[in-house]
């Protein structure tokens, strides 16, 4: 049985002495963290990276440990550290399946922030790691960029696949390929296990027929690769380029690989190691607005963009004030006047000046004032794009200016990644989910005829919250999607819909209806009431924000489930403006924390607290 056991204070400053800590004169916080392994130079520097950091805060102390790539003893190592009286573990898991179970028993008692390989589920503090698929993406585009359009044939070296990180990173590989790149032919991959340098060696050295008629490899990770290029040395075979994947900074990462000539590219995987010490501040110093999760940005390394390797170009510096463009969607629903509020409010809390300009839902005019803060030369923008499609052109105009953009609460659509510097917003596949969980448990093996209304067509929200709806829907025979529609997340629009419908079907005529938003699902109750139904009673009703209104629906029984997405993303978004303007590198994307509510969890005091 886990416990907070507490080591004697003596025996404790025995062993930050052993970790050749020298004894603070005061520890507020103690730190615990389970490597998975130290074989491989990702895992080196992912150590160097949370110690450095650490070690900017005398208060701070930091135990470390190395599961030397066993589970049992990752198992081992937790519960020494819980026995030491951790106030916060960092873990990066050796294998996700067998750490799950005891990393959500620990998180009932102190944070956990998982590192590298997210869990099943959501029973974490906060995740931070790189997005493996993306990964695997950029894989194919670096070999195509090294093949050239004639192609060639590529020799996949892995680690074992049953890691998801593995099996994700070779899915986007493959998927690209095929999809974009066929004069690509990937060979049989070569599985490497464990997943280290010598073994990497020894393997190719023992099979070197996997060489026959390959013009390059692409190894999952640095190591892989320096393991891949001492045997290429040894069968005279340096000739066959390699790209590689992990880690640019340190000996033998990826950057200095590429320095050293040994391979031709890397896909940046950078450890989070330094955001993870930063967040566990935030954490045990109880900060708002920690994320769920960050997921770490990817860039393909080269020779060539080695030496001037910067992200983005960066706005004004900020000793003479930010100014911030901030292209908001509209006034549509009781969620987007809360955010703008919180946008607002904390541009004056982090002193930067604010242009707000409001587009009324109308694309055309948004792309106008994004034209506007270009001609006044702002150091960043922020951007709620109203849909997915149609921005990349006014972005690549930012990027020529130099204008850095960031992109609230939802995303555009684009391959090109450089257009942005950072997403920040819910996980709005798992909010549909989670809409979806509900029905799945109130109507266990039962016919369901659903109706769902859509938010903006084209809009991130929308696309996604029905995607993660229906993974969960269709599944289940018995349940029906009978009728969908958009109501532009506007109360008016839900209304029309199910006013509507009602009007065109007998009774008993639909079940549950799933609302994209709040303010559609308030127009759904209007239209039942009015056909003399009892909304959350004749019809049950769930929706997505978790507004006030909405909460107060669900208190009297007028609604049955609300699913949060929070409107609340100000603070979030201007420490990554400080951060971006400070030349920090922000991470790809910032998922908020998100929960859901039942009625019998809503009392007044919980709406007067909790809601917007
Ligand atoms: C979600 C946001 C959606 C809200 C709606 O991040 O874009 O738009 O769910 C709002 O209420 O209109």
């Amino acid at each position: 049985m886990l416990r907070k056991g507490l080591l004697p204070a003596m025996a404790l400053l025995l062993l930050l002495a052993s970790c050749r800590v020298s004894p603070p004169e005061k520890i507020d916080y103690v730190i615990g963290v389970s490597n998975s392994s130290m074989l491989e130079e990702w895992r080196i520097q992912l150590n160097r990276e949370l110690k450095e950091e650490a070690d900017r805060y005398p208060f701070l102390s930091v135990i470390f440990t190395d599961a030397a790539s066993r589970s049992d003893k990752q198992i081992r190592d937790i519960e020494k550290l819980m026995g030491y009286g951790i106030d916060l573990l960092i873990i990066s898991p050796c294998d996700v399946e067998r750490m799950t179970p005891i990393i959500s028993a620990i998180y009932e008692t102190i944070p956990v922030i998982i590192l590298d390989r997210v869990v099943d589920g959501y029973d974490y503090t906060l995740f931070i790691g790189p997005d493996n698929d993306n990964i695997g993406r950029l894989g194919a585009l670096a070999l195509h960029r090294l093949l050239g359009e004639e192609g060639g044939r590529v020799l996949e070296i892995s680690g074992p696949m049953d890691q998801l990180s593995s099996r994700s990173r070779s899915r986007g590989l493959h998927r690209e390929v095929e999809e974009s790149y066929p004069s690509i032919v990937m060979k049989d991959p070569l599985i490497v296990s464990p997943q280290n340098r010598d073994r990497a060696e020894d393997l190719l050295l023992e099979e070197p027929g996997r060489l026959e008629g390959i013009d390059a490899i692409y190894t999952h990770t640095d190591g892989l690769a320096l393991g891949v290029s001492r045997a290429l040395e040894k069968l005279d075979r340096a000739d066959i380029p390699i790209v590689g994947t992990d880690n640019p900074s340190g000996e033998n990462g990826g950057f200095d690989l590429v320095d050293r000539g040994l391979i031709h590219s890397t896909v940046e995987s950078s450890t989070g190691g330094r955001e993870a010490v930063r967040y566990a501040l935030d954490i045990l110093n109880r900060r708002t607005g920690v994320p769920k999760q960050i997921i770490l940005r990817s860039r393909i390394v080269t020779r060539d963009n080695r030496s001037n390797y910067t992200p983005m170009p960066v706005g004004g510096g900020a000793e003479d004030g930010i100014t911030l463009g901030y292209a908001q969607v509209g006034t549509e629903s009781q969620w987007r006047v809360s955010n703008t509020k919180s946008i607002i409010q904390a541009a004056k809390d982090f002193d930067i000046d604010l242009i707000y300009r409001d587009a009324d839902q109308n694309q055309e005019a948004q792309i106008g004032y994004l034209r506007e803060f270009i001609e006044k030369k702002v150091d960043a923008i922020l951007l709620s794009p109203i849909v997915e499609e149609g921005y990349e052109e006014v972005l690549g105009e930012a990027k020529e200016a130099g204008i850095p953009v960031l992109l609230s609460d939802r995303k555009i659509d684009s391959p090109d990644e450089e257009l942005y510097m950072t997403f920040i917003g819910g996980d709005f596949k798992e909010e549909g989910r989670r809409a979806a969980r509900w029905i799945s448990r109130q109507y266990p093996g039962q016919s369901v005829r659903i109706l769902e209304l859509w938010g903006t067509n084209g809009a991130t929200p929308t696309e996604e919250r029905h995607e993660g709806f229906a993974e969960i829907i269709d599944g289940i025979a018995a349940y029906d999607i009978v009728y969908a529609g958009t109501g532009n997340f506007t109360r008016d629009g839900g209304y029309a819909i199910v006013s509507d419908y009602l009007e065109t079907h007998a009774p008993p005529m639909v079940d549950v209806i799933f609302a994209h938003n709040d303010d559609m699902i308030l127009g759904a109750i209007d239209a039942i009431r009015e056909r003399g139904l009892k909304p959350g009673v004749d019809i049950k009703l769930i929706s997505v924000d978790g507004t006030r209104a909405a909460l107060n629906a669900l208190k009297k029984g007028d609604m049955n489930f609300v699913v949060e997405c929070t409107p609340l993303l100000g603070d979030q978004v201007m420490k990554a403006v400080l951060d971006l303007m400070q030349g920090k590198d922000l991470p790809m994307r910032i998922v908020t924390d998100e929960r859901t509510f039942e009625a019998d969890q809503v009392d007044d005091g919980f709406i007067r607290r909790r809601s917007y």
